[in-house]
């Protein structure tokens, strides 16, 4: 082997190892899921013209649902093989929707209510998938009593590949929020980065895989959690590693991934990962296991 071989060899060795040298944690067992359940299972009765298993998001003065149930995609990664077809937005007056063309629905549950450019303004960030393009996020808002479809990123480009939305904060410290999500969490999840500038595009930033937030077949959408960690002013995420036996840290400062802390379990993480307030002891993250246990994770700091 030649020198330049062996440092070669010797790196590849060490890169998998460097990527996940970050403090190990020991998370406090918090009993059974099920004594938690009113934590873990999201309990807001959704429409009724929701789709199965939907669910109704609030915040910045609106509802938001899924509506127009449809069998058209058959791909059935969330609990049954029913997708969306319509959006559904209300502001407490008039119920704004936007019905998708044939060639796409919504592959999601819960839509999130964000301001993905800092603005002020909310704008609804859903999944959407194209049937034979495969996922991608795309974002609405209510503008002028219609709900208007304002940006996407291009799809993944296979049909039966999907992501799931992480959050949106400033995630790499330069002072404008991003949108993170895990793209394929089933087969090798990686987080990507998203930038809206105010165009009709969303353009990646940044790829670091490694991670998933999502079981096939499972409705739990909410396995991730955005905190500052480290108190450096940049947030973090927390998230399974791909195995989902391992909680991780990560922070994306500077737009160089890497990992902070890592908590590991002998069980896959399978419900949300719920932020909850402690008396007298502070934040902590709780979760449950596939073994039926619960877990809390104290939070550093103030959020
Ligand atoms: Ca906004
Ligand atoms: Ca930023
Ligand atoms: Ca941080």
């Amino acid at each position: 082997m030649t020198a330049r071989a062996l440092r070669l060899a010797l790196l590849f060795a060490l890169l998998p190892a460097a990527a996940f040298a970050s403090e190990r944690l020991a998370p406090i067992p918090a009993g059974r899921v099920a004594d938690h359940a009113e934590h873990l299972i999201e309990t807001a009765p959704p429409p009724e013209s929701a789709i199965p298993h939907g669910r109704l998001a609030a915040g910045g003065g609106l509802e938001a649902w899924y509506g127009a149930p449809t069998d058209r995609y058959g791909h059935g990664v969330l609990g049954d093989a029913i997708e969306a077809g319509d959006l559904l937005v209300s502001d407490g007056g008039d119920t704004l929707s936007h019905t998708l063309a044939q060639d796409s629905v919504f592959e999601d549950l819960e839509p999130r209510i964000v301001d993905a450019d800092g603005d002020g303004r909310p704008e609804i960030l859903t999944i959407k998938s194209y049937l034979r393009a495969g996922a991608t996020i795309a974002l609405f808002a209510p503008r002028d009593g219609a709900l208007l479809a304002l940006a996407e990123a291009p799809p993944i480009g296979t049909p039966n590949r999907w992501l799931n939305p992480a959050g949106v904060a400033d995630y790499d410290g330069d002072g404008r929020p991003e949108i993170a999500l895990v793209e394929t969490p089933h087969i090798g999840g990686i987080i990507v980065l998203y930038r809206w500038d105010g165009g009709a595009r969303l353009e990646p930033l940044l790829r670091w895989p490694g991670y998933s937030t999502h079981a096939i077949g499972s409705t739990v959408l909410a396995m991730s959690h955005s905190h500052d960690w480290n108190g450096d002013g940049v947030i973090d995420l927390l998230l399974p590693r791909q195995n989902r036996a391992v909680l991780a840290v990560v922070t994306l400062a500077g737009g160089a991934p890497r990992e902070l802390a890592h908590a590991p379990h002998e069980n896959v993480i399978d419900t949300a990962l719920v932020p909850i307030e402690r008396r007298d002891a502070g934040p902590a993250l709780l979760y449950g296991l596939s073994d039926g246990s619960a877990w809390l994770l104290p939070l550093p700091g103030g959020d």
